[in-house]
């Protein structure tokens, strides 16, 4: 069996049987900047131990992976050069050469899992990007939904995807995409994505239900839930798509490709919006920790 480092509070709320709620560490890294990366990752944290349940920070550090990390894990995280960002094709990768990497959506999932976590809170997914009829760029993150039996609680998908395109791969994996509390999908950013979400459901009781109806189903994978960032925070999407065409013109300019382009398109945005971007991400991370939490002690009532 893989050899998992487990913080003590993880290793504690295990065997207790306590919510436990996971958290990828590419938007540490590779999501927003020193020391704003360090500061949300600890707010958030501390928003899922508020809410009654017991944060598990991912990554892999020196090439263990650990589920759950120190303080100054996190902090020399926030700040190491030539992290890498993990996907699925690369978590093995890094273990067994002894790198240091994040974890994006898709690889966090595969750790979650692998330590028995069945919810996981995120800013937003990768997915399809604008133009992939002509780059092929696809995120693994979808993919990743099909297989892996965790709920994966996101503000939506941002503008800098092409979301119609998203919202049909993800259809074809037969993935349930549900807007919480909602009927429009959520953009990140915006509460209204303009775009109807396929799904929609109104309690935290009710994704956990759903989520334990797919295992004893036998359906594999997880579920996307799409949280609607507080409205005091929102930047609405017209205003948005000004923003992340400019991004995407640079993008297009400077030849960007590959794992780089979503981290180059957030930094872009940040800088576009003065920080404004960044701000809005903050308050959705948050606000998607506690749903995750709530999801956590319901799931965790079933057990
Ligand atoms: N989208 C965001 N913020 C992020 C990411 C995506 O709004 O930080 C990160 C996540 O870790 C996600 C990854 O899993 O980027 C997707 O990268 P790619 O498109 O290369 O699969
Ligand atoms: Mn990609």
């Amino acid at each position: 069996m893989i050899d998992i480092h487990y913080s003590d509070e993880v290793q504690i709320a295990k065997l207790d049987g306590a919510p436990l709620v996971a958290l990828e560490s590419t938007i540490i890294t590779h999501g927003m900047p020193f020391p704003q990366n360090v500061e949300t990752a600890r707010r958030v944290e501390a928003e899922i131990r508020a809410t009654g349940a017991i944060p598990a920070t991912i990554a892999v550090l020196g090439g263990a992976l650990h589920v759950g990390l120190s303080d100054g894990d996190l902090d020399a995280l926030g700040q190491a050069k030539d992290v890498m960002k993990l996907s699925r094709a690369d978590l093995p990768v890094a273990i067994a050469s002894g790198r240091t990497g994040a974890t994006t959506v898709a690889a966090t999932m595969i750790a979650a899992h692998l330590a028995g976590i069945e919810v996981f809170a995120t800013g937003g997914i990768g997915g399809v990007h604008r133009g992939a009829e002509q780059s092929f760029d696809i995120s693994a993150d979808l993919r990743e939904l099909a297989l892996t039996p965790v709920t994966v609680v996101s503000a939506g998908a941002k503008a800098i995807l092409d979301l119609p395109k998203t919202l049909e791969v993800l259809e074809t994996y037969g993935v349930p995409v549900i807007a919480y509390g909602q009927d429009p999908l959520p953009a990140f950013w915006s509460r209204d994505s303009g775009l109807m979400s396929p799904l929609r459901m109104d309690t935290a009781h009710q994704i956990a239900a759903a989520q334990r109806l797919r295992a004893e189903m036998g359906l594999s994978g997880g579920q996307l839930v799409g949280n609607p960032i507080p409205a005091a925070a929102e930047i609405p999407l017209a205003e948005m798509q000004d923003v992340v065409a400019r991004a995407l013109q640079s993008a297009d300019a400077e030849g960007v490709s590959g794992k780089h382009v979503t981290p180059y398109l957030l930094d872009r945005i940040f800088k576009i919006t003065q920080g404004r971007s960044l701000e809005a991400n903050i308050e959705l991370v948050l606000n998607n920790a506690r749903l995750a939490a709530e999801i956590a002690k319901e799931l965790s009532k079933m057990r």
